[in-house]
């Protein structure tokens, strides 16, 4: 296998996906010399089949609104791989989304559930349709009509779905709710439930806590204490609103938040109660960044401005979306002295971005690795609903501190240098591509 004819073909087979081929790119510059060592692997074609999803379901999602207008728009499931396990990842509702960018995140699914050392395979789908500004009833008609079309496709041992960007508690009380009604089944085929009809204690929490155990992790292989470094954090959702908050626990200063209208600055740190207002304001009240400096008028807020370019941190968690921290970005946190970054969102750092982090030998952690918590902890809910059993928010989140722990082990054996640079990028697709490639092997041409 040569990575630039394999990246060429699917160039030429499935043009204009940028995200998809970004992040196959990536993949396979890790793997290529692993891959080239097993020629078995390459008698059975296995990097195609391992790039090219199993199937991809889409279709129209016609719904009425509050004032009586029918609205359309396009729905979809992708399904990457079942080799270790049933589909399994998130569902987006967001005025971006595409088959190229719901690729990529069901590509990269499969690596990181894969590194979880729980049986998952790897899915993701979602919606054009957004969210904000939609009353629950357009947001309940929504999700009934996009499962009306996608739920014969799910089920707790075929394919899991769960939240991302736009999808959250009560997105998936409403597709789950619809799923059963048709399903006539009461079955864990959904994770992050609501916690009074099979959700897991922490599994709100879990990928913001688990990227923030996963940096632990890192620190620890540099001897550097968490307490009182400088942290930029981006988003303001679900992932990046909890990584602030045990952010804050341990010690940290957390610098900035943002949201897709801008970024709030607190130069020294958000004190518990600015915190505690911008979790409510984005989680609970959906509301607006802009909005802070009404309550807090001694934070800035810079309006279409992202975090990095306007403080100097010790430490970056992107916890938006895709692609939100280019190279300048990069070059910027360097400058400033930034010594780790730990992706909350899924491939928030262009390949540019990425190359300048591993060159400057600084402790990266992409995405796959460091966000894995999330689905790791959906990988518990769904052992929870199997054995018809609830367990505490300790034994969760210690399970997921263990998990965080053998997530980064398993990045430093494949991926640490002879100079003892660890690679975590390397190491966490080497990790993730070993395990499935075996299974694949053992199963057969599927
Ligand atoms: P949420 O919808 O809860 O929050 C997303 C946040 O990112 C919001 O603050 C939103 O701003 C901002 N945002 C979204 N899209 C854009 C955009 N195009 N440009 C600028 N800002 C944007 O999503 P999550 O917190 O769940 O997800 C965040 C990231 O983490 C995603 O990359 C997701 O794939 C990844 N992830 C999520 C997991 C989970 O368990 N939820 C697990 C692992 C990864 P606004 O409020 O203005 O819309
Ligand atoms: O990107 C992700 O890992 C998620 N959005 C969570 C997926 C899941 O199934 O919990």
């Amino acid at each position: 296998m040569k990575t630039t004819e394999v990246l060429a073909d699917l160039r030429r087979r499935f043009p204009n996906e940028p995200e998809y081929h970004q992040a196959v790119e990536e993949v396979l510059n890790s793997i290529e010399d692993v891959y080239n060592s097993h020629p078995e692997y390459d008698r059975m074609n296995l990097i195609e089949r391992l790039c090219i999803p199993d199937r991809i379901f889409s279709f129209r999602v016609s719904w009425v609104d509050d004032s009586g207008k029918v609205r359309n728009n396009m729905g979809y499931r992708v399904q990457h791989c079942n080799a270790i396990g049933p589909y399994k990842g998130g569902i987006r509702f967001h005025s971006s989304v595409n088959l190229s960018i719901l690729k990529f995140l069901a590509f990269e699914q499969t690596f990181k559930n894969s590194l979880t050392t729980l049986a998952m395979g790897g899915a993701k789908g979602g919606s054009d349709f957004s969210p904000r500004g939609k009353s629950n009833m357009e947001i309940m008609r929504f999700c009934q009509a996009f499962i009306a079309e996608l739920w014969r496709q799910l089920g707790a041992d075929t394919d899991v779905p769960a939240g991302d960007i736009g999808v959250g508690a009560r997105e998936v009380g409403y597709m789950y709710g619809y799923y059963k009604k048709m399903a006539r089944e009461f079955t864990g085929a959904f994770t992050g439930k609501g916690m009074s009809f099979g959700g897991s204690l922490m599994r709100p929490e879990a990928t913001g806590y688990g990227n923030c155990y996963f940096l632990l992790n890192m620190l620890a292989t540099r001897g550097i204490d968490i307490a009182g470094k400088r942290v930029a954090v981006s988003g303001a959702g679900n992932v990046a609103t909890y990584t602030m908050r045990k952010l804050m626990e341990l010690g940290a200063k957390v610098l900035t938040m943002s949201d897709s209208g801008g970024t709030i600055v607190a130069r020294e740190g958000l004190t518990q109660e600015q915190a505690d207002y911008i979790f409510e304001l984005k989680n609970v009240m959906r509301g607006r960044l802009s909005e802070v400096p009404d309550r807090f008028p001694e934070l800035e807020y810079h309006p279409d401005c992202r975090p990095w370019q306007l403080v100097k941190c010790d430490i970056a968690m992107p916890s938006a979306t895709q692609n939100e921290l280019d190279a300048d970005d990069a070059q910027a946190l360097l400058d400033g002295g930034c010594f780790a970054v730990s992706e909350g969102a899924n491939m928030p750092s262009t390949a540019d971005a990425v190359h300048l982090f591993t060159k400057a030998r600084i402790l990266y952690a992409p995405g796959k690795a460091a966000n894995a918590g999330g689905v790791a902890t959906s990988g518990l809910e769904m052992a929870q609903n199997s054995q018809k059993l609830t367990w505490t928010a300790e034994e969760v989140d210690h399970k997921l501190r263990n998990i965080m722990a053998d997530i980064h082990a398993q990045c430093v054996k494949y991926g640490q240098e002879e100079n003892g640079y660890v690679n975590y990028v390397r190491g966490a697709n080497i990790a993730g591509f070993k395990k499935v490639a075996d299974a694949m092997m053992a199963q057969g041409v599927l």
